[in-house]
């Protein structure tokens, strides 16, 4: 991807952890590596199609004077994060804060805080078999679409399904998701569990009735496995009712273990698995 390079930006702020630091203030230097498609603004010579550099250091100084963090861990989390959100067309960010004048009682040439962050794409799987589940997954959507730190990019249709794993439950409406987010893995699943638990899931019992169920199934350069969460979706392969769904939003997205396209792992699940699907 190309890049957009901003090196030590000097800001005069006052982030620090004696106070001394927050009152007096100090010289801070940020540089930043914006991840960034240049190509159209680049073809046109038209700065619109761009992220103007100027108004990223504007940015930048009106963040840092006007935020006073006591670890510059936390003034580059927080600008990265604020930087994301205001110019659309930067993917990622790497950010480095400098700073050479810090209080540290031996020679030193200057110490710093390097991070990389940035959107991730995401595939979610939404299901519900209690209620209005229509409404269920629709308000899924809405919440997400309500999130800053989410950007939905495609919704695939709404599937009716009979129930899997064996527990005698009513039928349920499937679906798939695709996002871009901000948020960690683990922060992306506390999130999905709130937006569950205000459509008032019911979590008695295992593979039991729910009024919505919002699964991880991919999380963009992740694969984990760990007692809170599995990623891949650790069953996505087995289950029409998710496949069918993410093949109409991300046919050729490759599960990163078993190296299949969902189109291909749907083919498998139609030959040789379970069909829950309905309708078809
Ligand atoms: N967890 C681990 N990995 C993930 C992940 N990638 N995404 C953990 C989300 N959660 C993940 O899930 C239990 C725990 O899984 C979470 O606390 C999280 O830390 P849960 O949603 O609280 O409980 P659950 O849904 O009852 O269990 P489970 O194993 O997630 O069930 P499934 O796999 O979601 O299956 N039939 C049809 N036709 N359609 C369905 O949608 N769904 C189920 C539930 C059963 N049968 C179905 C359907
Ligand atoms: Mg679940």
């Amino acid at each position: 991807m190309d890049q957009i390079i901003v090196e030590d930006l000097q800001i005069y702020a006052h982030h620090g952890v004696y106070q001394q630091e927050n009152e007096k203030g100090q010289n801070f230097y940020v540089s930043v590596v914006l991840d960034t498609d240049t190509r159209a603004a680049g073809v046109a010579d038209d700065l619109g199609l761009s992220t103007n550099y100027g108004v990223v250091c504007r940015f930048l100084h009106t963040f840092f004077t006007e935020h006073t963090y006591k670890l510059i861990e936390t003034a580059a989390e927080k600008s990265s994060e604020a930087l994301l959100l205001q110019f659309p067309h930067v993917r990622q960010v790497t950010m480095e804060v400098k700073k050479p004048e810090a209080p540290i009682t031996v020679p030193f040439g200057s110490v710093s805080v390097k991070i990389t962050r940035g959107w991730r794409r995401v595939y979610i799987a939404c299901g519900s078999n209690i209620g209005d589940k229509r409404a269920h997954l629709n308000a899924a959507v809405d919440a997400l679409l309500g999130d800053r730190k989410c950007r939905v990019l495609r919704v695939s249709e709404w599937v009716e399904t009979t129930p899997y794993g064996g527990v005698e439950q009513a039928d349920f409406l499937n679906g798939a998701l695709s996002i871009e987010t901000l948020y960690t893995p683990e922060e992306l699943l506390g999130a999905l569990q709130e937006i569950e638990k205000k459509e008032a899931r019911d979590r008695k019992e295992r593979w039991g009735p729910r009024t919505l169920d919002l699964d991880i199934l991919l999380y963009e350069g992740v694969v984990t496995d760990t007692e809170k969460l599995t990623i891949p979706h650790k069953d996505m392969q087995n289950r029409d009712f998710v496949l069918k769904p993410l093949a109409q939003i991300a046919p050729y997205e490759r599960h990163p273990v078993i190296g299949k396209s969902v189109m291909e792992l749907l083919a498998d699940v139609e030959r040789n698995g379970e069909k829950h699907v309905l309708l078809d």
